[in-house]
């Protein structure tokens, strides 16, 4: 028998992954999008076939995270045996401009799904896509253990989901389980995440399109992963014995300026930086000649703009990984810089530029881009 999965936020970075992944393994897939006045669906595009075709498997339905009775609809009418609830306001900074917004949509969000499920009767196990912004300030490296300590109104709205996870798991025995993913990236994510504005911009000034790339807090770091590794772990939690609680991540931390050092650099330009806090600047040093049509030495290609700093910004965040390795037996490929280089070479391509990489594709669904790491679900 085929599984079912309903999937939130199919529209976005993971929920395409995961989408794939999920047609890779045999699955019917429901995914929930939003209305829009434009098309919100580039992601998934590539997979969506025709319901009218007798070989579908992929079917969206409208829905919002914010009507409680159309979530309950979806799940009674399409019974799913898995249900992923990646669906979120997900932007940082945005949450402090929006927090009640944020706390409705990412935090009781989660709760009119479970209630959903419950309702319905339903037996679906159930994801919640919680995250690494839920440890905050707290000490590096962060597991399952650490405590809570968030620090924006996105992060406070998933600890309240992450909670009321565990609560649904213990209150009803919902088979459901809780991913603390660090951050994860692709040449798929939001144009406004700090890696993605990086590597697209850094294509833009090397085809001429944009001089100079603003940023924020250039010493806050990250755990960057890889987002198609990613969804994998999402299924496995899915598929053990006992619902539980998962940090995932790679272990190594970077600065959002190693970043930008390692992206430039990887794209034949290399960087000095000047002056201090608000005045610090990243100028060209040396560029290789072939992208020297309008990057010169001398250029100023990275300032500062206040306006991307956050009212409290998380530091440090590094995943340790060991609950994962041993439970799961998972451990990612593609760490720091191979991610990197993968970001840069689909941005370059989206411009016309050949990429230095050796030009694999990564897989012939996945089509998005080259890299040396040949990635096959
Ligand atoms: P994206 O921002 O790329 O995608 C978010 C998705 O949620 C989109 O499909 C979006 O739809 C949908 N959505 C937003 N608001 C609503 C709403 N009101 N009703 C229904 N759907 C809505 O996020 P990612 O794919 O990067 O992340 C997936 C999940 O994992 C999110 O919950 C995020 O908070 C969490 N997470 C992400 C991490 C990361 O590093 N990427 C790390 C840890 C957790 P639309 O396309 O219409 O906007
Ligand atoms: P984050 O990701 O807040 O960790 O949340 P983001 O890429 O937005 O920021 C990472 C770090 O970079 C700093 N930064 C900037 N960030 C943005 N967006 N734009 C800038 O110009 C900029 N300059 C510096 C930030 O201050 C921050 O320290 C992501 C989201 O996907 C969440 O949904 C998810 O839960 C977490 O990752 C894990």
């Amino acid at each position: 028998m085929k599984k079912i999965a309903l999937i939130t936020g199919i529209t976005g970075q993971d929920g395409s992954y995961l989408a794939e992944f999920l047609l890779s393994k045999g699955y019917e897939i429901h995914g929930i999008i939003r209305r829009s006045s434009t098309f919100n669906t580039q992601r998934i595009d590539h997979i969506y076939v025709d319901p009218h075709d007798p070989n579908a498997r992929l079917f969206l339905h409208y829905g919002d995270l914010s009507d409680p009775g159309v979530l309950t609809e979806i799940i009674w009418k399409i019974k799913p045996d898995e249900i992923y609830h990646l669906g979120a306001q997900s932007h940082v900074k945005v949450s402090f401009d929006m927090p009640e917004y944020t706390g409705d949509i990412t935090g009781l969000g989660t709760t009119r799904l479970l209630e959903a499920i419950r309702r319905s009767g339903v037996k679906a196990k159930f994801y919640q896509a919680s995250s690494s912004e839920m440890f905050g300030a707290a000490s590096p490296p962060q597991n399952e253990n650490t405590i809570f300590y968030p620090r924006s109104p996105y992060a406070a709205a998933k600890v309240y989901a992450y909670w009321m996870t565990v609560n649904y798991r213990e209150a009803y025995n919902l088979f459901a389980c809780n991913g603390i993913l660090f951050n994860h990236e692709s040449p798929r994510r939001g144009e406004t995440f700090v890696t993605r504005k990086i590597t697209r911009a850094l294509a833009n000034i090397i085809a001429g399109k944009q001089k100079i790339l603003y940023l924020g807090n250039l010493y806050a770091k990250r755990d960057w992963g890889y987002a198609p590794e990613y969804v994998k772990m999402m299924w496995l939690m899915l598929q053990q014995d006992n619902p539980d609680d998962y940090v995932v991540g790679t272990g190594e931390s970077h600065t959002v300026k190693e970043f930008v050092n390692f992206a430039f650099s990887y794209a034949g330009i290399e960087l000095e930086w000047r002056g201090e806090g608000i005045e610090e600047k990243g100028i060209v040093k040396s560029v290789v000649s072939n992208h020297a049509d309008y990057v010169k030495p001398g250029d100023i290609v990275v300032e500062i703009d206040p306006r991307y700093f956050r009212p409290t910004e998380v530091e440090f965040l590094q995943a340790d990984i060991t609950k994962a390795k041993q439970k799961l037996g998972w451990e990612p490929v593609v760490k720091f810089e191979h991610l990197v280089k993968i970001m840069v070479d689909y941005d370059l391509l989206q411009n016309g530029i050949k990429p230095k990489g050796e030009g694999i594709k990564i897989s012939k669904e996945l089509g998005y881009g080259w890299t040396n790491h040949e990635y096959s679900f």
